[in-house]
């Protein structure tokens, strides 16, 4: 079992000094091995961690962005020499340069350590035999749960992505109980079984470990269904190690923060002013062990909130609301904000339509459009105009009630949208192509 009792039902001031104790040597680490932070912690005077009195004091050390680590791409946030590292991963980033993590063993140990508990506190046991359907490579999602599960004592099939009859195959032959991907593949997965023409008790699956990318609870109800299994969250990003940050236990009520290893805080976005405990802001994380390349205070552009109360399964460790989407993932339509996770709620699990939509914002005559393109569960339905126009408005007028917000909604074929084997790409931006 990987059930870490004594530090993750630890009392909240006993966690605190801990965090305290490990953030002061970690300033000091910072300070005296990359000269990125000698320069901006010497520039806010804090010229070692004697200087952070208590946990609020975080809020003098400045922040970390995403341009920080590619303005010192690849290995300017190193803090060990090269010879230390023994892995490195990066993320997909579609634009410009990957941001690059670099482990060294110590690394390596404790990101397994912390995917296990996040695995374990969902419900993955040590005979459960798990299929991964992440891409393996740079990404951090694979070889994350990979060895997180294998040091639990699963059994670990890295299926990577693809090949969904294959897939489907293993599911059925091995005896698959426990499935990781992100959920939009296990979305689609979903649809692939039920169209297998095999009954459901070919498929021994009772467990997801979903996580890089956002789900709304809509969406989990339609994964659960369709694979007839348990779905979990879980949260990391690579700039902090990767999965492992945070997961849900088995009730579901939050993400716990492995807070030993990285201490959260939110901010309001815009002033970056540390927000009162259970406000919903931007998240930003230090973390406290890690030895290749430490961050202090990221800015991880994730909107979230965190709940100190203690959680029934008995862990002490904050728990952080499943995040309602990034701020660069926000559109502003008609000086509306919106969430695509607003839209994905409204639409997942009405009558008539399936799980699959797209986003596309346009701008005409300086105004920014959005266009709602969902599919049809039937093909059937394209022969009744009456119904079409029935169902067009319902979902406008249920988008329009919940953004406040006119949307053009384009009822589409079943199945062809795209489907996605990582996270999904479901907005597309035109607002810098030409004017149709
Ligand atoms: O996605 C790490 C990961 C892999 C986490 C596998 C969980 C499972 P990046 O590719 O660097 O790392 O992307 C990080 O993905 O800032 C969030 O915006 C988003 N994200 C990750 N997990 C979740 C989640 C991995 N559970 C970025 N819910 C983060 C919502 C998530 N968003």
């Amino acid at each position: 079992m990987f059930f870490q009792k004594d530090i993750e039902t630890m009392k909240r001031e006993e966690l605190e000094d801990l965090q305290l104790k490990k953030l002061r040597k970690m300033v000091d680490y910072c300070y005296n091995n990359i000269p990125f932070y000698h320069q901006k912690l010497g520039a806010a005077g804090i010229t070692s961690g004697d200087k952070i009195k208590t946990l609020s004091d975080i809020r003098y050390i400045p922040v970390t962005t995403k341009d920080d680590i590619r303005d010192n791409y690849p290995f300017g946030m190193l803090a060990v020499p090269m010879k230390k590292v023994v892995r490195i991963h990066a993320s997909s980033g579609t634009t410009g340069k990957p941001t690059v993590g670099c482990y060294t063993k110590a690394d390596l140990e404790l990101w397994s350590d912390i995917v296990a508990r996040v695995a374990v506190s969902a419900g993955a046991r040590e005979d459960d035999i798990f299929q991964i359907a992440f891409g393996y490579g740079l990404f951090t999602g694979a070889l994350g749960l990979h060895y997180g599960l294998e040091k639990i004592g699963c059994t670990v099939i890295p299926a990577s992505t693809g090949n969904t009859v294959k897939q489907m195959m293993m599911f059925r032959d091995f005896g698959v109980t426990g499935l990781v991907a992100t959920p939009s593949y296990a979305l689609y997965l979903g649809e692939c079984v039920r169209d297998s023409g095999y009954p459901m008790d070919a498929y021994k699956l009772r467990l997801g470990l979903f996580g890089s990318e956002g789900c709304t609870p809509e969406m989990r109800d339609q994964i659960e269904r369709s694979l007839c299994l348990k779905a979990t969250d879980n949260y990391g990003l690579t700039e902090l190690t990767g999965p492992g940050v945070s997961g849900e236990c088995e009730l579901r009520c939050g993400l716990h923060f492995a807070e030993d290893h990285f201490l959260p805080e939110i901010v309001d976005k815009d002033t970056l002013e540390p927000l009162p405990a259970g406000s919903t802001g931007e998240l930003v994380v230090t973390t406290l062990d890690r030895e290749g390349m430490p961050v202090l205070r990221y800015r991880t552009k994730d909107i979230t909130r965190l709940n100190y109360e203690p959680c029934a399964c008995g862990r002490t460790h904050v728990r952080m609301e499943k995040p309602m989407g990034r701020t660069d993932d926000m559109l502003i339509i008609k000086g509306v904000n919106v969430f695509p996770s607003q839209i994905e709620s409204a639409l997942v699990g009405m009558e008539g339509i399936g799980p699959h939509y797209q986003l596309v914002v346009r701008r005409k005559n300086y105004m920014d459009t959005l266009e709602v393109k969902v599919e049809l569960v039937s093909a059937d339905m394209l022969e009744s105009y009456g119904i079409l126009e029935g169902l067009r408005h319902d979902v406008h007028d249920k988008l329009k009630s919940v953004l406040g917000l006119e949307t053009k909604v384009t009822l589409v074929e079943p199945k062809s949208l795209e489907r996605f084997q990582g996270k999904a790409r479901r907005v597309l931006d035109l607002r810098n192509q030409p004017e149709e």
